[in-house]
């Protein structure tokens, strides 16, 4: 079963390998991002681990000094087309940015904790192994301990995105409020010219002209203030906990700890940090009546009572309890998400109760791959084993009728279309290829 769409993802990976790093796809994502290496170094840790190395090694080779890791790490082709490139980010203005190779100014969900003990697991030569966990230890803690030191003003142990592109679900719903309260007309935007809509398959589900221009402003006011954080702090009108980025924060603080023990090292700093995570995303984020966590948005002090799959994903770094988590699959599979019924793909990325719902739109209804791994493994931990496989279930299903694509409409046999956005996708078939072997 499945040996054509092993070969065709492994295909995708191999195609999408530039010699240097794996771009996420060819024609929209032609430069290295950084949670799609995580997830693909996961893949290729199966049958090529000189390349699940290689990748790794060239995203952490761009990290700063404060500790930041880029959410784009910028190859050099000078044929990339992508809107901001690194001229437009000028991340040269931070004397914590390196010098080569260019990058963006932000991060994204800091997955590679897990990468690495998900890698560790899968390896065959665990010496080797071990040894790679040696030498990407030290990069890692020093990611996490930026984020603890800079994006957690409250010393609550909650980290805040600043930009959509951080949370990594760029048009999310979560971050409706907090974007319109931006007034454009108030708000100076330099000149610019988006990319992404000369794919013409992905482009009428890409984001809108209003959130691009409230991108490109944050970008705008980052370089404004050359990257310093906590004169961004003070400024940036976008300052948001969200639960996808804290529970994979808790995942990889967990990881962090193992392979800390694995390797000698001593863990108290992470022990301190998972405990506050934990505690705070269930004394802040968590909420009990509708069984899902929520995102805080630290400008108006307010949760964002918005019910999209983000909210679920804490499962995936043991967050909740037992008695939570039991709550959160009654979530999954009530109306919201579409859990039980058959004529839905696990799982929608917003509430198909939602008026604004749109199974087409990007991060706002479609199935991703990767949220799904994380909810899948997410099921796992709590011995919710049906559902986990039926999440696994539904995920191959998409990729072996419809391709290996970026996201995919939920709703089963209605569709048209089902696959949206870029095909040969490298995180759905580095993940394809992990649920796989
Ligand atoms: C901005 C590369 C990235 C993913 C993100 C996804 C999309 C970029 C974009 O593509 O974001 O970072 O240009 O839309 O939203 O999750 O990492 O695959």
């Amino acid at each position: 079963m499945y040996e054509t769409l092993l070969e065709t993802a492994k295909g995708v990976l191999e195609n999408n390998w530039n010699g240097t790093f794996t771009k996420p796809a060819p024609s929209l994502y032609p430069h290295q991002w950084n949670w799609d290496a995580g997830f693909i170094a996961i893949g290729n840790a199966h049958y090529n681990m000189d390349r699940a190395e290689a990748d790794l090694r060239h995203l952490f080779s761009a990290q700063w000094a404060t500790g930041l890791l880029p959410q784009i790490v910028f190859g050099d082709d000078p044929n990339a087309r992508y809107f901001p490139g690194p001229d437009f980010w000028q991340a040269d203005r931070s004397p914590n940015a390196p010098k080569s190779p260019r990058t963006s100014g932000i991060t994204m969900p800091p997955v590679h904790g897990f990468v690495l003990w998900r890698i560790y697991e899968i390896a065959q030569d665990k010496q080797r192994a071990k040894a790679f966990l040696k030498e990407m230890y030290p990069k890692v803690m020093s990611l996490h301990r930026y984020l603890y030191q800079y994006r957690d003003p409250h010393e609550e142990g909650l980290v805040y995105i600043r930009h959509p592109w951080e949370g990594g679900t760029d048009n999310s719903p979560i971050w409706d409020s907090a974007l319109k309260r931006m007034d454009m007309s108030q708000l100076e935007i330099p000149p610019y010219e988006r990319k992404d809509l000369q794919n013409p398959k992905a482009a009428k589900h890409r984001p809108t002209q209003e959130d691009y221009d409230r991108y490109v402003y944050l970008v705008d006011l980052f370089r404004r203030n050359d990257y310093d954080d906590a004169a961004i702090y003070g400024q940036c009108p976008f300052l948001i906990q969200d639960p996808l980025f804290n529970g994979v924060l808790a995942w990889s603080n967990e990881c962090l700890i193992q392979i800390g023990g694995l390797l000698g090292e001593d863990v108290t700093e992470i022990v301190q940090w998972d405990e506050l995570t934990r505690y705070s995303m269930n004394e802040k984020l968590w909420d009990e009546e509708r069984g899902i966590y929520n995102a805080y948005d630290l400008r108006t002090d307010e949760l964002i009572p918005v019910h999209t799959s983000s909210g679920l994903m804490p499962l995936c770094g043991d967050v909740p309890t037992q008695e939570q988590a039991e709550k959160m699959l009654l979530t999954l599979e009530s109306e919201l998400f579409g859990g039980k019924r058959d004529d839905i793909y696990l799982c929608p990325t917003y509430s198909l109760l939602a008026e604004d719902v749109d199974f087409k739109k990007y991060w706002r209804g479609p199935v991703w791959i990767n949220m799904n791994w994380l909810l899948y493994h997410g099921l796992q931990r709590y011995d919710m084993e049906d559902m986990a496989a039926r999440v696994r279930q539904h995920s191959l299903e998409l990729l072996e009728k419809h391709g290996i694509y970026e996201y995919f409409d939920p709703r089963k046999g209605e569709a048209e279309e089902v696959a949206c956005g870029t095909n040969t996708f490298s995180w759905s078939a580095a993940l394809c290829v992990d649920f796989l072997l």
